[in-house]
């Protein structure tokens, strides 16, 4: 079988507001089990660690990347780093389909030119995985798509709108799902509120997912 069959099958979408569109359950199960595989590869060269905010307060998560960039945060600010913190080594490769069906969905709302640079992979805890209202901002470019690919257990997943005061709307993403924010949904607050744990089926439990930008 084909793994690229996602690039030329329709997918269903719904569009929660103008530029969030979430797709359902995007990945054949094979496809799917790929991915997982080769995020197990990419923690074993580029480990999982818990970051911290420049006050010092630890995330709800740990985090890795693979691409030729990697979103980090620790005392010093948020920032993208070629290498990773702890190994001093270049991130790993963007597994390949990852890469390609995020320029396929790039493609799709009018980003022919979008490119992947980064891959940030988050990994919620089961019960008290979270992360607080936020923009994308570290980027140099706001207007290329962010593209979030959801594994493992479902989450609450809040979005607001261009100020941190404005009210949060709710969506839950499931196993497979994939997020795409893009023209008036790039800069809009969002988080994870909530894991509804034991919903996924990831060995572990808990969640992961994969956020693809282009960073400048
Ligand atoms: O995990 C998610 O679905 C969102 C991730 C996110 O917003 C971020 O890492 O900035």
């Amino acid at each position: 079988m084909n793994l690229f069959t996602a690039i030329t099958e329709p997918h269903s979408f719904t569009d929660f507001c103008p530029g969030i569109r979430v797709y359902h359950r995007y990945w054949t199960e094979e496809q799917q089990q790929t991915i997982l595989n080769d995020i197990h590869k990419i923690a074993k060269a580029a480990p999982f660690f818990r970051p911290k905010t420049f006050s010092g307060q630890e995330f709800h998560l740990d985090l890795t990347n693979c691409g030729e960039l990697g979103w980090i945060a620790d005392e010093h600010g948020y920032r993208y780093e070629k290498l990773h913190p702890i190994t001093s080594k270049p991130w790993p490769k963007m597994p390949s389909l990852i890469y390609h069906e995020s320029l396929a969905l790039a493609s799709a709302i009018g980003h022919q030119d979008f490119s992947p640079q980064s891959c940030l992979i988050n990994r919620y805890p089961k019960y008290d995985g979270r992360l607080g209202s936020h923009q994308d901002k570290t980027e140099r470019n706001h207007t290329a798509p962010i593209i979030t690919f959801s594994f493992g257990d479902d989450c609450r997943f809040a979005v607001g709108g261009y100020k941190r005061e404005d009210s949060l709307r709710h969506v839950r993403l499931c196993d497979g799902d994939v997020c795409v924010m893009f023209g008036p949904g790039r800069m809009l607050f969002h988080g994870v509120e909530k894991i509804h744990p034991m919903t996924g089926n990831l060995k572990q439990g808990g969640r992961i997912s994969l956020t693809v930008r282009q960073v400048y």
